[in-house]
């Protein structure tokens, strides 16, 4: 049997050796001819798609918190807000009703911007990255810098960045920030790192803090003093040496740098843009320009500086004689800010004074309604879109890859591959004919992690939130975690939940979204058996391991229910606790998290003359020595420090391995390692603690 099979694979039959077509002896000339053409036509398209003048350059302005009702051209009152130069892009180019971010919250539609693909299928399931992660885009991933790069573009990125720079932890902004935006194909980047009003106080140039004294990076640091400091709510800035922000002189900074890099660009080669105001986003800081000219107030006016900006960046691109070969795409990276009952927020005067901040949408930034969504959506490129139309096609900012890759003949990898969930809708950007719709469906996510799909006209919402999501947020949030459905033809505010009529539509796009999520990809549609990969793999059996009988260990508020230890805690912690010797060896239990704060196991060594601790919270597995008895509580030694993800709802295995002064702790797909003199002393007491919540351990073995 083996024999036979090895033949066909090692030695391929002569009939595998043929050409494809046997009868190509066969044919007349003028099947000769076409066949030619068939191999020329890629060849000559190739060649005429390799020439500059054919690709457009392309400008994206991504706005930041700029809701569907914020702008002249999407009906905002001129009496409040005026802003000629977004109208502008819409009376030259093509204005989209139903443009779409893939997330309500900055970061994920970012990512999703750039490589094409939900950024939910990353380790980022719920509200943003912080202002110290690391690069969350993969540097192996197709981004459109790289895409284009590929095809000869310059390509810039300048503006709020708020994807992580470097691969540490916490990102030390005394250091070079590598990796970062060049290293995902950008030739040039200059921005704010995360947030209008972040905590650095700083802008980064290429690899490193914008000015940064190398000699002394962090002191003395230059005050920055935010706006949220200004209301007396200090944040705890980085200590940077290196010129500080003016808040209201970010937009123009950002502005100018970029209006400078465009100066430098011709004709002769395209490039990208990938331009990011921090306008509208918080603290609304107009300049001295726009300040106390809207009767809309500070919000209506931080709206006026955004204007100009886009203003300024059209003007550079007339100046250059570029405008004509330049695809310009305006949106927002989410929808605008809505919370009337937040009587601190700037946006309420401007809502009060009559501004539709979500336009005709429910909700607004970081929900799952429309509002969270919905956003202006302009494509402008002379010639090719049509001049002052409106399309009402569904489109994502996921789609920007895809439809950049049609544009400019580039060929994306398979869609489990690269550009997961982007469709190219430039048919649509185009005004050419098409049997619609471009996409079938699209999927949102909330802040909490909450998920929609939408197709047709109907939207369901999933309504669970993230693993990860803090109890308050479930709870403030708690009308958007239910199954609900609407029909956004007859109720485009989301008012009347139709699921109970519905029940067939509900299953159905149940169905689909599953098959989405765990299929990988959305660009097709995945097989209908896909199963979700499973996050980490399981660890190998322990050898000689013998149970610890946890009824033996005492604790109050704890009980057994099931096969089980249980137990409710609040923010003091409640211990369980009980005798174990062991030296080198290996400990193992199952825990279940859940929705509780944190788990911390202290281990007492013999004579309870030290102890350390093993502390796993939803997003960190930490394992630091105790203070001594003689010790001040601030003398706690810190020993290593692991990022972790994993379903608090479900059984999770710890492994304690300890080998002389070292402890790995493997956990969810991580391992921790620490080294101590502490951990290589006899243990002689485990001492299981919960807070703030349920917390369940089970099954726990010793193996020495
Ligand atoms: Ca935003």
């Amino acid at each position: 049997m083996g024999a036979k099979y090895e033949s066909k694979t090692t030695k391929p039959s002569p009939q595998l050796l043929k050409p494809e077509r046997s009868d190509s002896m066969k044919v007349g000339a003028s099947q000769l001819r076409q066949r030619a053409m068939r191999f020329l036509l890629p060849l000559l398209l190739l060649i005429s798609s390799g020439l500059a003048a054919d690709r457009p350059n392309v400008v994206v302005i991504l706005s930041d918190d700029f809701g569907w009702g914020s702008s002249g051209c999407y009906g905002a009152d001129p009496a409040l807000v005026q802003t000629p130069n977004i109208d502008r892009i819409a009376k030259e180019g093509r204005r989209f009703t139903d443009g779409n971010t893939t997330s309500s919250v900055c970061s994920p539609t970012r990512y999703a911007m750039l490589t094409g693909r939900y950024c939910w299928r990353t380790s980022l399931i719920s509200e943003v990255l912080s202002t110290v992660a690391p690069l969350h885009i993969e540097t192996t991933r197709l981004t459109i810098a790289s895409m284009l790069k590929s095809q000869g573009y310059n390509c810039a990125a300048v503006g709020k960045w708020h994807l992580g720079y470097g691969t540490a932890e916490r990102c030390d902004f005394t250091k070079e920030l590598k990796p970062g935006p060049l290293e995902v194909g950008f030739d040039y980047h200059f921005g704010v790192p995360s947030n209008h009003g972040d905590i650095t106080g700083s802008y980064v140039e290429n690899h490193w803090v914008y000015g940064l004294n190398k000699d002394s990076p962090s002191s003395p640091s230059p005050p920055y003093v935010t706006m949220s400091e200004k209301k007396g709510k200090p944040a705890k800035m980085l200590e940077l040496n290196a010129p500080k922000r003016i808040d209201d002189e970010v937009m123009a900074t950002l502005t100018d740098k970029i209006v400078n890099w465009i100066g430098q660009q011709s004709a002769e080669k395209p490039f990208f843009v990938y331009f990011t105001p921090v306008g509208v986003h918080n603290p609304i800081t107009p300049s001295k320009q726009t300040a106390g000219k809207s009767k809309g107030g500070p919000f209506c006016d931080f709206i006026s500086d955004l204007d100009i900006s886009v203003g300024r960046v059209l003007d550079a691109l007339d100046k250059q004689g570029l405008a004509k070969n330049t695809l310009v795409l305006f949106s927002s990276d989410n929808g605008g800010v809505n919370k009337p009952e937040n009587a601190t927020l700037v946006q309420n005067e401007a809502q009060k004074a009559g501004l539709k901040p979500t336009g005709p949408f429910r909700g607004g930034k970081h929900d799952v309604w429309e509002g969270g969504f919905r956003v202006p959506y302009i494509v402008r490129w002379p010639g090719h879109v049509p001049a002052g139309t409106v399309c009402d096609e569904t489109v994502s900012i996921v789609d920007t890859i895809a439809s950049l890759a049609a544009i400019t003949g580039y060929k994306l990898p398979k869609a489990d591959v690269a550009a997961e969930d982007s469709h190219d809708v430039s048919k649509a950007w185009l005004g050419e004919k098409y049997e619609g719709p471009l996409r079938p469906d699209v999927i949102v996510h909330s802040a909490d992690g909450n998920f929609a799909i939408r197709k047709g006209a109907w939207k369901w919402i999933e309504g669970v939130p993230a693993d990860d999501v803090k109890p308050t947020a479930k709870k403030a949030h708690a009308d958007q975690f239910k199954r609900q459905l609407y029909d956004l033809k007859y109720d485009i505010a989301e008012v009347t939940d139709v699921s109970a009529q519905n029940p067939d539509v509900v299953k159905d796009l149940e169905k689909l979204l599953i098959r989405y999520r765990d299929g990988g990809y959305s660009r097709e549609l995945p097989p209908a058996d896909a199963k979700p990969k499973p996050a980490f793999a399981e660890l190998p059996p322990l050898k000689n391991a013998k149970p610890l009988d946890l009824k033996t260990f005492s604790g109050k508020g704890w009980a057994a229910r099931d096969d089980a230890m249980f137990c409710k805690a609040d923010a003091k912690g409640l211990p369980f606790s009980g005798p174990v010797k062991m030296q080198d060896g290996a400990l193992e239990f199952q825990i279940r998290l859940g929705e509780a704060d944190r788990h911390s196991l202290r281990i007492h060594t013999a004579d309870n003359a030290h102890s350390f601790r093993v502390v796993l919270s939803h997003a960190f597995m930490e394992i630091a020595k105790n203070p001594d008895k003689s010790e001040a509580a601030d003398k706690t030694v810190p020993l290593g420090k692991t990022r972790v993800k994993f379903k608090a709802s479900d059984w999770q295995t710890m492994r304690l391995t300890f080998h002389g002064d070292e402890l790995t702790v493997e956990f969810a797909g991580t391992t921790t390692k620490a080294k101590h003199a502490v951990l290589a002393e006899t243990k002689a007491q485990l001492n299981f603690i919960a807070f703030e919540g349920e917390i369940g351990i089970k099954q726990c073995v010793l193996a020495r």
